[in-house]
């Protein structure tokens, strides 16, 4: 663990007597020196625009346009991410494509081609593996790196940072953010900083005051639902967040409270995990039109479950908990959940609890636009 400041300690320590208290403080100052020489290297890659800049790069016709990655603007599909050209206009991530049709109407819309983001994740991740083996890949553009001791034995980790930009610029023709500092939570959020072509360094020092400053939703886990939580809390930045009790904090958000606690210190301890391991497996399926009809819900999860039997089954994997997910018309969304004594991987047996979660919605007395079926509780080979 990384303990940024032991002032508490050591005014502790001036409490006893002066013979005590000079004990007391060389037993920290040896302990700062050891935990000095623990702090951790860690540096998130994440690739600008990925998808669109793909498309930019292949397409030279498609350079300094708006373009849109993702469904047709008259399909309900939506949008997997737009080049910053079409970022100026309001357009994101996962909004209806329909909707960032509306926002900039001579925008480009192109349909995602897997197999090539895919390949450009191998060769990115080929760069990482250059430097380090411990590599965790969080999706196809994105990896957190421990640098701590490097193959190349690089002292800084911004210089690794800057070399890793550097060649995964030259293989890929493509730009990619890092943000480099001493944990997980912290790297992520440098990554984001100065994007695109970003480099962001956090160190031990300058993090508690950027801590303070960062609003509540750019916290790891911290979604739409806790964000309003948070304010009706008073939590807007992380500075409002530490003037939280830790008890407080669990009574009002769970185990993750304490999680809360510990990162608007600087505290997050998770090891860059290069075996990560499947937590859970789904699929999920925007409907080309609104449903009400039962029947039709069930075809379509039966679909989704068969779907889903067929990726268990090639990657071997089981599961204790069916999870259920309803997107109302209204967008607003919901799930339900079960958990079996017996890992399951049949499309039949999970469509049994399907059918029993599906009547604890509110699907059919409210129209339906999307519907996934997600296994955890996972037993991998
Ligand atoms: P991100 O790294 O979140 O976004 P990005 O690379 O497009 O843009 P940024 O410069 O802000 O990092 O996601 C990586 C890719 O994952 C993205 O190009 C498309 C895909 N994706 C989706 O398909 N749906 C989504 O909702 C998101 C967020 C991403
Ligand atoms: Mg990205
Ligand atoms: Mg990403």
């Amino acid at each position: 663990m990384v303990t940024l400041c032991a002032a508490p300690r050591v005014a502790a320590g001036l409490k006893k007597t002066k013979k005590y208290t000079i004990i007391i403080t060389e037993q920290i100052t040896n302990k700062m020196s050891e935990e000095k020489e623990k702090i951790r290297k860690i540096i998130h890659v994440d690739m600008d625009a990925f998808y669109a800049s793909v498309e930019q790069r292949d397409r030279p016709e498609l350079r300094g346009k708006p373009v849109v990655v993702g469904g047709p603007p008259n399909s309900r599909g939506v949008v997997a991410t737009c080049s910053y050209e079409a970022r100026k206009y309001g357009i994101h991530s996962a909004m209806p494509s329909s909707q960032a049709f509306r926002l900039c109407p001579w925008a480009i819309f192109v349909k995602p081609r897997f197999d090539v983001y895919t390949n450009v994740s191998k060769e990115i991740r080929e760069i990482f593996y250059e430097y380090t083996d411990l590599v965790e890949p969080l999706s196809l553009d994105e990896a957190y790196l421990d640098v701590t001791e490097n193959k190349k034995g690089i002292l800084l980790a911004t210089e690794v940072a800057r070399q890793i930009l550097k060649k995964i610029y030259q293989k890929t023709r493509l730009t990619a953010s890092a943000g480099v500092s001493f944990n997980k939570f912290l790297a992520k959020i440098a990554s984001d900083i100065n994007k695109p072509k970003g480099l962001t360094v956090i160190t031990p020092k300058m993090a508690p005051a950027f801590i303070d400053r960062l609003p509540i939703r750019k916290f790891f886990g911290v979604g739409k639902v806790t964000e309003k939580k948070m304010a009706a809390l008073g939590i807007k930045t992380g500075a409002d967040l530490k003037k939280m009790k830790k008890e407080e904090l669990i009574n009002h958000f769970g185990k993750v409270g304490s999680f809360y606690y510990n990162i608007v210190r600087s505290i997050d301890d998770r090891p860059v995990n290069p075996h990560r391991i499947r937590k859970s497996m789904g699929e999920e399926q925007t409907l080309s039109k609104d449903i009400d009809d039962r029947q039709q819900m069930l075809q379509v999860l039966e679909k989704i479950a068969r779907s889903l039997e067929e990726h268990l089954k090639k990657n071997r994997i089981k599961g204790r908990t069916i999870t259920l997910k309803v997107k109302y018309y209204d967008f607003k969304q919901i799930t339900r959940s079960i958990t079996l004594e017996a890992p399951v991987d049949e499309a039949d047996m999970i469509m049994k609890y399907v059918k029993t979660l599906l009547d604890k919605t509110e699907a059919g007395k409210k129209k339906v636009r999307l519907l996934g079926i997600t296994l955890s509780s996972l037993l991998t080979p």
